[in-house]
């Protein structure tokens, strides 16, 4: 299991490095050698000022041997011809360039993991294609904030650090095209303070689907947003080429349409763990809008409360905990998740809400969820440790940002 993680993660640190990103969707081979691409994937550019390309390199001491490639390029580079030097082994590249979605290349081939993680290493130990382009263009390393995010990948190769759409795409393809649109962080590209779109982004991680994650700049609404969903607040949800954008009915949706055998049903069995901490995020704005000191103590006190009951929902056995032909009673629950072992829709729910509700306690209020409230602490401890929540949370300096105006100082 672990050895397939790492897997992934190599196949996914390595196309980190061969991937640009942004609006402008190419083809995308990093090498190609007589005319046979080793492995292509599509690509999303970096930015406006990029094109897709055709490239083509010939080392000039051999003439025999001419490396191709595609991605996206500078389009100040498109229609050159240049030489420069690798190695030691001199050469001449040049690049064709086209500036509509795909326009480089045929369609995609769909690569077996195996297949795809060996051209990856090969191709990433080469590295002659990237050297080429980099050289030419400038190009930096990834930022340590881009690769930190790229760190946070889910095992489906979806990549969400990125505005518009990319997907490195080596996974099945007989489902429809899912596209998550999340609000994004106050730098346009990470993920932003919203516990809605958190929890859709949880469902289709557990659903266990692959799917492209788009942050959306609410600074500056990419057009083809405000065509699909005039008007609409993320988290919006594209299934084959219809949108969704109510949360509630986006879960619904998602929870009838992926379902078993092919997918998990996530819904909670006993729905009291649907409502379970429904008080907590509403105690909470009450708490930290509050100005007037006088009214501090109480309001703290409210959601202590709510966290109380919280962890008192926690502590008791459900239904199927309770043997009903055990001679002990069962008093108490030491269950990880709202509804029992499993992450369920009401866990994706709440848990975003819960990590808001710490965050901006600590950093507004210095206030900490009680230890004492130990089945919560077990309940957040084992959902920090699910890549499907820790890797969804927004940083927290994010949801310091945007209760920044929020958060009322108490004068
Ligand atoms: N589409 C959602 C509502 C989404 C929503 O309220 N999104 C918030 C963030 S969680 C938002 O985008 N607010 C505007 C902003 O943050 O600029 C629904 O109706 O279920």
């Amino acid at each position: 299991m672990s050895t397939m993680n790492n897997i992934c993660k190599a196949v996914i640190a390595l196309s980190a490095f061969m991937t640009a990103a942004q609006c402008l969707n190419c083809r995308q081979c990093p090498i190609g050698i007589l005319g046979v691409c080793l492995i292509q994937s599509e690509v999303t550019c970096n930015n406006a000022t990029e094109s897709c390309y055709k490239g083509e390199a010939q080392f000039t001491a051999t003439g025999s041997v001419t490396l191709h490639t595609r991605g996206c390029l500078d389009s100040d580079l498109c229609g050159k011809t240049l030489t420069g030097n690798l190695l030691g082994a001199a050469y001449t590249s040049s690049f064709q360039c086209c500036t509509t979605n795909l326009c480089n290349g045929a369609t995609s081939v769909q690569l077996p993991l195996t297949v795809a993680l060996c051209a990856a290493i090969l191709s990433s130990l080469w590295g002659i294609c990237s050297r080429l382009r980099d050289s030419r263009a400038g190009r930096r390393k990834p930022s340590s904030r881009q690769a930190a995010t790229r760190r946070q990948r889910p095992k489906t190769l979806t990549t969400f650090e990125v505005p518009c759409i990319k997907q490195v795409k080596m996974s099945e393809s007989n489902q429809p095209k899912l596209e998550l649109f999340v609000k994004a962080g106050s730098d346009g590209q990470s993920i932003g303070n919203c516990p809605f779109s958190q929890r859709l982004f949880m469902v289709l991680w557990l659903k266990g689907v692959t799917f492209d994650v788009t942050t959306v700049d609410m600074k500056r609404k990419p057009d083809i947003l405000k065509d699909l969903a005039p008007g609409a607040q993320p988290p919006f949800l594209l299934y084959s080429n219809e949108v969704k954008t109510d949360t509630n009915k986006i879960e619904e949706f998602l929870e009838e349409n992926l379902a078993p055998p092919k997918y998990p049903r996530l819904a909670a069995r006993n729905p009291e763990s649907n409502t379970a901490g429904m008080d907590v995020f509403s105690k909470f704005s009450a708490y930290v809008k509050n100005s007037n000191p006088q009214a501090n103590e109480n309001l703290e006190k409210g959601l202590l409360k709510a966290l109380k009951k919280l962890d008192d929902y926690l502590g008791s056995p459900l239904p199927d905990e309770i043997d009903e032909n055990s001679a002990d009673e069962v008093t108490s629950s030491s269950r990880p998740f709202l509804d029992g072992q499993a992450l369920t829709l009401a866990d994706c729910n709440l848990l975003p809400k819960l990590h808001i509700v710490k965050v901006v306690c600590l950093k507004y209020r210095n206030f900490s969820i009680p230890q004492s409230l130990t089945n919560l602490w077990r309940y957040l401890n084992a959902a920090y440790a699910r890549e499907e929540f820790s890797s969804t949370c927004p940083i927290d300096q994010e949801i310091h940002i945007a209760y920044s105006s929020v958060a009322k100082a108490l004068k």
